[in-house]
């Protein structure tokens, strides 16, 4: 049995304003083809297939018409798709009836049994061959919120303790269930301890569900792979082999520009992982940061003016972060930046200012000091520490021209 592994496809970013349905549309075609010249008979999506929790009618069409269009070429593949942070559990799985016929299986959240307790039932979904022997049973959990889990007490962290124990608990009932030849996998969306969270440290894309990490050994050692998502960079987990990350198709931020975007591919014999490696995926719009360092804006429109000139269809050009260090304020600064990319061919996404180190030793005022202090000797401080210099003149007098208007209106 053939089997392939990506997660946090995110369909549906805007990329600092650009549309990215083109970069999604050409992964899901590459995929498909993918699936289909690799003989895959299960993809597992880790969570994170839509950017929000309310998908745009385009966004749901891509990803439905990605499906129909997979399960026609291969008629015989089966999926399973859990929900991530970033999609609604309930819209996810909304169109399930339908898909179970197709093969498809969702699973956006925990179900309850009559008592209340979670239906670990529901999290194993067992898979078949094409002779309809199942041969392996996959582990199948969605990311989990507040008030999903049993909360555990008397734990240091009840979040942390209650996952474990849910992938605990669904593995028992994996393990006495299958039976001989059969093997086990495991699915999740979830942030696991000690993982490179390179791509996440940007303040563009902070992690969601940092805080509470899971430990490698949630997974038991009897589980063959487990799939996870969540984390953008493609990674093994804990030093295992077989708890990995495959990483988000495309970058989603600029600090994942370094990295290659890849899917897993598995083989599984008997109840052995025989083959495994790592596919990588075209990149259709690369993300381009300019200059490597901070550089004063002179520099940095000189680095700029070398670019190429723009072609017929600025469509698909480069997404670029411009870097810039300075040491006053710029007014000016997006103006001269557009302007010198005019005829470029790039598409402007981002402008980073560095500032020149201030002097830090601007005390800050206690609360009965509040009545005492002008708007003016706030506004030298914090030019002080912003710029490492007094307040040229002319500023300071235009910045009292505003005062005494806004004054003078209050009154
Ligand atoms: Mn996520």
């Amino acid at each position: 049995m053939k089997i392939l592994h990506t997660a946090d496809w995110h369909i549906g970013q805007l990329f600092h304003e650009y549309d990215r349905s083109d970069e999604h549309q050409q992964f899901l075609y590459w995929l498909t083809e993918t699936l289909v010249l690799q003989e895959i008979d299960l993809l597992l999506v880790s969570g994170d297939v839509f950017d929000n929790a309310n998908p745009a009618a385009s966004s749901i069409k891509m990803f439905y018409t990605f499906l129909h269009e997979t399960s026609k070429r291969l008629p015989h593949i089966q999926m399973i798709i859990i929900a991530g942070n970033h999609d609604s559990a309930s819209r996810l799985e909304a169109p399930k009836p339908l898909l179970e016929s197709s093969n498809i299986h969702i699973i956006g959240m925990l179900e309850r049994t009559e008592n209340h307790a979670i239906n670990i039932e529901k999290l194993l979904i067992p898979i078949k061959n094409k002779t309809n022997d199942i041969i392996l049973w996959c582990i199948a959990i969605p990311y989990l919120r507040m008030g999903d889990y049993a909360t555990i007490e008397n734990v240091s962290n009840p979040y942390t303790a209650s996952v474990v124990q849910l992938y605990q608990d669904v593995f028992q009932l994996a393990n006495q269930k299958k039976q001989a030849g059969q093997c086990i996998l495991a699915m999740g969306h979830l942030h696991a301890a000690n993982v490179d969270i390179q791509g996440h440290s940007d303040k563009d894309r902070p992690i969601m569900g940092g805080v509470e990490c899971i430990p490698a050994n949630a997974f038991h050692e009897d589980i063959v792979y487990t799939a996870l998502g969540h984390i953008h960079k493609a990674q093994k987990v804990g030093g295992r082999e077989n708890v990995r990350y495959s990483g988000s198709p495309i970058p989603m931020s600029f600090s994942e520009h370094q990295y290659k975007h890849q899917v897993m591919m598995l083989e599984i014999k008997e109840d052995k992982l025989v083959n495994m490696k790592a596919i990588e995926i075209p990149i259709l719009v690369p993300l381009l940061r300019l200059p490597k360092q901070h550089e004063k804006l002179e520099n940095v429109l000189d680095e700029l003016a070398k670019l190429p000139t723009k072609e017929n269809e600025n469509k698909l050009a480069p997404y670029l972060e411009v870097r810039v260090l300075l040491d006053g304020p710029e007014p000016a600064l997006r103006h001269l930046i557009e302007k010198a990319i005019e005829n470029k061919q790039v598409r402007l996404a981002k402008i980073d200012v560095q500032k020149q180190q201030g002097k830090e030793n601007t005390t800050i005022e206690t609360f009965d000091k509040l009545d005492t202090l002008k708007p003016s000797d706030i506004f030298s401080k914090i030019y002080l520490k912003t710029y490492n210099e007094e307040i040229p003149n002319t500023l300071q007098k235009l910045f009292q021209d505003v005062l005494e208007e806004t004054l003078s209106k209050e009154n």
